[in-house]
């Protein structure tokens, strides 16, 4: 655990400023080669076909995807293109190697694109066989104002501010607790200026989906 990480709630181990403005930019770059490769889409709720506000794609060997006719899930190809997912930036995995050191490699990584309306309603990540893993999220862009309580809905919540480069691990007793991202803060950070189409904020968590098989490489 670095100086400057800072325990929120048990497990929950947030670390402002993760990623230098070179570093920033760098993944951001190598973002545009994701989206080119798997462009963003929109996913909708199980059932209703409710559409998020935020858009998505993946990079990795499994990326979450959710329709109302298959509901949320991980897969391995995009699903308007049909593609396999583009790897993960090299970037990205280091930061996962380096914040959760303990957890098999990841498989998956998230990439949510908050236009300055966007928001994620209060929800559990619960999709993943795995939840021994912590999630990693990387913040880029557009500050956002973060809500996270705890393993119940009824449980108080916290608010903290995400802003460009700042890094979350939630591991531990935090790995199932309910969290959510109330806005974005318009105008907050330069980083997303020249992309995506908007700015706003993009947001990256890496995961591990699946429990770790016997004589798996890791
Ligand atoms: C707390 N994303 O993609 S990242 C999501 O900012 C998601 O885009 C938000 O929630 C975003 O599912 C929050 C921080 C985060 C990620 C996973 C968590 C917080 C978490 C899992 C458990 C508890
Ligand atoms: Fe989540």
């Amino acid at each position: 655990m670095g100086a400057g990480t800072i325990e929120l709630r048990p497990g929950c181990l947030y670390v402002p400023g993760y990623l230098d403005r070179e570093a920033q930019e760098a993944l951001v770059a190598d973002l545009m080669r994701v989206v080119e490769a798997a462009p963003f889409f929109t996913p909708r709720m199980p059932r209703t076909g409710k559409p998020f506000s935020v858009r998505m794609t993946n990079c990795g060997a499994l990326g979450w995807v959710s329709d109302a006719a298959g509901g949320y899930r991980y897969q391995a190809m995009h699903p308007e293109t049909g593609a396999p997912w583009p790897p993960m930036p090299a970037l990205a995995l280091r930061a996962w190697r380096d914040l959760a050191p303990e957890a098999a490699i990841a498989e998956a990584c998230l990439v949510n694109h908050y236009l300055l309306d966007a928001r994620m309603g209060l929800h559990r990540d619960e999709d993943e066989e795995d939840v021994s893993a912590p999630v990693v999220s990387l913040s880029l862009g557009d500050t956002a104002v973060f809500r996270i309580g705890g393993t119940s809905r009824k449980d108080a919540t916290r608010s903290i501010k995400l802003q460009s480069g700042d890094a979350v691990v939630l591991g531990g007793e935090s790995r199932l607790a309910f969290h959510g991202v109330d806005r974005i803060i318009a105008g907050s950070s330069t980083l997303l200026s020249g992309w995506p189409p908007g700015g706003g904020r993009l947001n990256l968590t890496l995961r591990r989906v699946r429990r770790t098989g016997s004589g798996e490489f890791r």
